[in-house]
């Protein structure tokens, strides 16, 4: 009996965590440049205009010890691929940029010549709840009759949402733990 309810407690809190993960909205890490990574020959423009960029997400460059990362602090260094004002400078080959807020961040290949022939990327990032996840499909689009109050009531729904199906699993968990 008493193992049992053990597994049951356990049970229990392995699904409120799972539960909770949605609600934080999941963090995305880009790969910058895609498979082909932080190269001369990669296309960013259209590799970054097939992405998303939210607050929380992560950049990370991958690239060879011929290439470095280099932080530009406005657009015109960006035009002008003015790597020498660098904000921050990364060459580890595995750089993880975290982007923290919305707005445009610019980086640039500091090895000479490389950002002329393209090597650089805009990052326009955009705040995390301004779009809403596409797997939340049960909520209702607030396209129609929109009240003030439709932001809490689509809130309200996904915790009562939660805590039925979290009660559900509780009893599924219960009803196991009695069989075991
Ligand atoms: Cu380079």
């Amino acid at each position: 009996m008493e193992k049992s309810a053990y597994n049951m407690l356990l049970l229990v809190s392995f699904v409120g965590m799972l539960l909770m993960l949605p609600e934080q909205g999941l963090a995305e890490q880009h790969v910058v440049g895609g498979k082909q990574g932080w190269d001369e020959s990669t296309d960013f423009d259209s590799w970054a205009s097939g992405q998303t960029f939210k607050v929380g997400d992560t950049l990370v460059f991958k690239y060879t010890t011929l290439h470095n990362v280099a932080e530009l602090g406005s657009e015109s260094a960006y035009k002008n691929c003015d790597v020498g004002s660098a904000t921050n400078s990364m060459s580890d080959g595995n750089s993880v940029v975290k982007l923290t807020k919305a707005g445009t961040r610019y980086f640039a290949c500091g090895t000479p010549g490389h950002c002329g022939q393209g090597m650089k990327v805009k990052i326009t990032t955009v705040s995390a709840s301004s779009d809403s996840s596409p797997s939340s499909s049960s909520t209702p689009t607030s396209s129609s009759s929109s009240t003030p109050a439709s932001t809490s009531t689509s809130g309200v729904t996904r915790v009562l949402g939660s805590s039925v199906s979290a009660t559900a699993f509780i009893v599924v968990s219960y009803l196991m733990s009695m069989l075991c």
